[in-house]
């Protein structure tokens, strides 16, 4: 099933979510609905404050070409971070057609429980890296505007202001 995805601004967003407790099947069905959803949007992440979920699930997969290799991490924690730093230009589901240069460790050690409840740790390097950052960031209530300037953010922030009230008149 895919669901609707929040756009900024919305209070949602900007919450720390509550971790996971059991692996329930509210749970496996909560991330493959978030699967369908990202490959729906389409988009390489997806974390499930953006569905209106406020629970510490996020799923991605940023292979570009070839098989799919998705990927659904519950109660994510950074482990460890490298010294070198990465710029990409980020974009976000949730702030439509906006995008803008962000800097972050190159690499990341991050340690997850999967659906089936086993615990898992793996180092994401490259795209990996820069989506799974950004996607830990949603679940502790931050966007990728928050390492913008505050003009640059204003300016994004009316711009989906402005977007939503168009949408909401179109019904
Ligand atoms: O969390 C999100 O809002 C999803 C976001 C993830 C992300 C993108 C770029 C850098 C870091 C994290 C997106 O997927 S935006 C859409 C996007 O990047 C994309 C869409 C289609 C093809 C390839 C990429
Ligand atoms: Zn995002």
């Amino acid at each position: 099933m895919i669901r609707p995805i929040l756009i900024h601004p919305d209070p949602r967003l900007k919450k720390r979510c509550e971790p996971v407790g059991e692996i329930t099947d509210e749970v496996r069905k909560l991330a493959a609905d978030m699967l369908e959803t990202m490959y729906d949007a389409p988009g390489i992440g997806l974390a499930a404050p953006q569905v209106g979920v406020m629970k510490r699930v996020l799923v991605m997969d940023c292979i570009k070409e070839g098989p799919a290799e998705p990927m659904v991490l519950v109660n994510p924690v950074v482990e460890w971070v490298s010294e070198d730093l990465t710029v990409y230009e980020e974009g976000c589901l949730s702030i439509p057609e906006q995008y803008a240069d962000v800097k972050r460790p190159a690499e990341v050690r991050v340690r997850w429980t999967d659906l089936e409840g086993a615990e898992q740790e793996r180092q994401f390097s490259g795209l990996w890296a820069t989506c799974v950052q950004h996607e830990i960031d949603h679940l502790d209530g931050k966007l990728f505007i928050d390492y913008l300037g505050p003009l640059k953010r204003q300016m994004i922030t009316r711009k989906m202001e402005k977007l939503k009230r168009e949408r909401a008149r179109e019904g």
